[in-house]
């Protein structure tokens, strides 16, 4: 890449402070001159953003390609947007109502703003990972012949040195470094300080050696080229300046030239006067401001040098609140400047009162021409990415056949059979699990499909002859990505995957496994993953204490009640194999809908006795959440209600129970959380007039106002027992509310009330004259 002329530099200087002051203005408007109609502080992060407008005026007004995608530091989204604004891409309306209803957003969201945000940011450390998992779904594409050379880009985060603490980063690069991760630039904005003070001294060098580790380029940029020359000619203060400690270093930054003079004197005294006679107080503040992050020249250079696709970590240096009246003071992260402040500000930069929203507002002519010339070259990507769904038809998906099957089993099947028709839907299934690929039945998917690399990987025990079922030979066409443990990976590689058709116009339909519990363990990065909107298939199993063996540490309790609060993620719970069908016909339909979502199975290792059906009637009732598996005769007194791997118990009962109570229905709740949103969505629409009942609410109907309701699931019980509050019937709920144990399920069944007595006693008590 050839280097920029000079002119260039001074514009990306001129856009720098441009950038400062927009997305200061941005801030101060929302918080000092909008109308606050409730008295809530409106906040806004000037410092945070003060920090790194250099490094991404560098950025995006030179280094980016329209194809690279950014994660943006959240508290940089006003940043963001000025450029935006700059580039003619972002209304002047929308920055009037930052942080407002409808207006631009505190941290960059990609389904809210109205700009293209190529990543959601906001739980610090998620961002930073999901651009390593989105190279490798670049690769992964490219290696299957759905992305062009020409296409492909570079990753890019932006990245709080405090955010550098968050474990789920180095989750991610040691996996990068398994399969060899390239084009990605991690840019850490050094300004030693976080939310609540300064940060530990010198870990910059700690994160150097864990980064080069794995295989990273580091790249640091402490000096800019004024401080780097002058430092050059002065070592004794050179020494003493580097081993500033964080603290100390901030508040010098802050109280400025007159004190950088009096500790100069203090502590190196006669050796420094040659120095100090170079310099006023204001240059002497001028110099050591003078930090990598903030040198326009230093930041060209080194983003021009690294233009192969080795990962690289850039360390810049910066201050936080750079520019502003409180750079370097430990409490600024939220600090927000006063109208006197910011008329100080906007008269140093030039810009007329009344004026401040004009884009080049007080630039000079000759400043002007350059600025706008570098804003016309300007790269990136200026419109969101159409979406691309509903390129693959969906096949119908049959059942697995079999008399008595575990829906964990079924999945393995189903996910076989649909690899051996090959339809177009197999070739853009791409799996991926945490190293539970065989353990979730996923083997025979894989032994069909094998495991993705770049480069190949031999299975050496097949080569050796030693007996496996299992294959394990990786290279370019594989369709299965292994993950190491960690949980939080598995979600952002599903969050990335899931995310393939907005970020490169090629959509792959996604399916992670794990078990069940360890949900929890990632649950940041699933939510963060529903929060942008990408899709994909979570298959959970096994769940519960149906578990029975494997005991309490394995046995999972209350991920229904996570999906019931989770949005953008819809749980499906399972009985039978045929249900599991029709789910995953409708988890993979949803991921191509632009309407849809993310599914979430909840299966288990538990082969139960499969149903005999007559007709497909129950199949509709299923995909929206539940359906009477034993109908109730109208206006019956009692139902039993169950979820999942206990059917059979529920079944059983139902038939003792049935001869003493006659009309007792059985209902088969597939998914509380589609019923419960459907009673909520029923709800508001009555508000506005729509009197159309919702599905729970027409299950419910069929039986007596004042029925009893047993609720029976391998989970916690609130995950039913709300049902008693669709039509204000009685409840007795039966569920898992203390850590589960080893066990056989007979003893474990009778241990947690899960059981076929337990029904029945929870039947008569209901039926009981009160
Ligand atoms: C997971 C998570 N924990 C906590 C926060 C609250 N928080 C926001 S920013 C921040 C620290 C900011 O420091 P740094 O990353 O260094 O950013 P900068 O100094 O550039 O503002 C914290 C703790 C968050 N957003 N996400
Ligand atoms: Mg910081």
């Amino acid at each position: 890449m050839l280097k920029p002329a000079t002119t260039d530099i001074e514009a990306l200087k001129t856009l720098d402070e441009r950038l400062r002051w927009l997305s200061a203005w941005t801030i101060h408007h929302a918080n000092h001159v909008r109308e606050n109609k409730d008295g809530l502080k409106v906040g806004g992060h000037q410092a945070s953003c003060a920090s790194m407008t250099a490094i991404m005026a560098a950025l995006y007004f030179h280094a980016l390609g329209p194809n690279d995608r950014v994660a943006v530091k959240p508290h940089a989204g006003p940043v963001l947007h000025a450029i935006h604004y700059l580039l003619g891409t972002q209304s002047r309306e929308a920055l009037e109502n930052f942080r407002g209803l409808g207006g631009a957003q505190s941290y960059p969201s990609r389904t809210k703003d109205k700009i293209p945000v190529d990543f959601s940011t906001g739980s610090v450390g998620l961002g930073v990972a999901i651009t390593l998992f989105a190279s490798l779904v670049q690769d992964y594409l490219t290696a299957h012949g759905w992305l062009a050379e020409q296409d492909r880009g570079r990753f890019v985060a932006l990245i709080g040195d405090a955010e550098l603490d968050e474990g789920n980063i180095y989750e991610a690069i040691i996996e990068g470094a398994k399969h060899d991760v390239r084009n990605l630039w991690w840019i850490v904005d050094y300004n030693r300080q976080s939310l609540d003070a300064t940060s530990a001294d010198r870990m910059f060098e700690r994160f150097d050696e864990i980064f080069r580790s794995c295989g990273w380029r580091v790249v640091e940029l402490r000096y800019g080229k004024k401080l780097s020359a002058a430092l050059a000619k002065h070592n004794a203060l050179k020494e003493w300046f580097e081993h500033l400690p964080n603290a100390e270093l901030s508040a010098l930054h802050y109280q400025g030239g007159a004190a950088w003079r009096k500790r100069i004197e203090a502590e190196l005294g006669k050796k420094a006067a040659p120095f100090l006679t170079e310099y006023d107080d204001a240059a002497l503040a001028s110099l050591f401001t003078d930090l990598g992050g903030h040198c326009m020249e230093s930041l060209v250079d080194a983003f021009d040098a690294a233009q192969d696709d080795v990962p690289t970590l850039f360390i810049a240096w910066t201050i936080k609140g750079f520019g502003l009246p409180f750079a370097g003071h430990k409490d600024n992260h939220a600090g927000l400047m006063n109208p006197t402040q910011l008329a100080a500000l906007r008269g140093a930069m030039g810009v007329r009162e009344g004026q401040e929203w004009e884009p080049l507002e007080g630039i000079g002519d000759n400043a002007r021409t350059g600025v706008e010339a570098l804003i016309d070259r300007t790269r990136v990507a200026r419109e969101k990415r159409a979406r691309s769904f509903g390129t693959v038809p969906i096949p119908t998906i049959p059942a697995p056949s079999g008399d008595e099957q575990s829906t964990q089993a079924a999945f393995g099947r189903i996910l076989l059979d649909l690899s051996k028709a090959g339809d177009d839907l197999a070739d853009k299934i791409v799996t991926t699990s945490p190293d539970v690929t065989v353990s979730t039945n996923l083997g025979a998917w894989v032994n069909q499909r094998g495991l993705f690399r770049r480069s190949a990987l031999a299975d050496v025990f097949v080569q050796a002859k030693i007996a496996s079922a299992q294959k394990w030979s990786a290279d370019n066409n594989g369709q299965h990505i292994e993950l190491g443990i960690a949980e939080s990976n598995l979600f952002l590689m599903l969050a990335a995957a899931g995310l393939s058709g907005d970020l490169f116009g090629a959509r792959l339909f996604p399916i992670g496994t794990l078990y069940d519990p360890f949900i929890a363990r990632g649950l940041d990065a699933l939510n963060y993953a529903c929060y942008q909107d990408a899709r994909f298939l979570l298959v959970a199993t096994p769940s519960g204490i149906t578990l029975g063996p494997e005991g309490g540490a394995h046995q999972s309790i209350n991920p229904p009640l996570i999906a019931l609060g989770q949005p953008g993620l819809r749980h499906y719970e399972p009985a039978y194999a045929d249900e599991l069908a029709a789910m995953m016909e409708e988890a993979f339909r949803l991921i191509d809908d632009p309407a849809g979502e993310s599914t979430y199975l909840r299966l288990s290792t538990r082969a139960i006795q499969q149903v005999e059906r007559s007709g497909d009637s129950w199949r509709e009732d299923a995909l929206a959440g539940g359906y009477w598996l034993r109908e109730p005769a109208s206006g019956a007194e009692a139902a039993i209600v169950a979820m999942g791997a206990v059917m059979p118990e529920a079944l059983a009962a139902w038939e003792e129970l049935s001869q003493d109570i006659p009309g007792l229905g059985l209902l088969a709740v597939t998914s509380p959380d589609l019923l419960h949103r459907g009673w909520t969505a029923a709800q508001a629409a009555r508000w506005k007039g729509e009197r159309k009942p919702s599905h729970v609410e027409r299950l419910l109907s069929k039986l007596a106002p004042s029925a009893g309701l047993v609720t029976l699931a391998d989970a916690a019980p609130a995950s039913l027992s709300w049902l008693g509050g669709v039509l204000g019937q009685r409840v007795a709920p039966l569920g898992v509310e203390k850590f589960g144990q080893t066990g056989s399920l007979a003893d474990l069944y009778a241990t947690y009330r899960l059981d076929g007595a337990a029904i029945t006693e929870a039947v008569a008590e209901l039926l009981l004259p009160q």
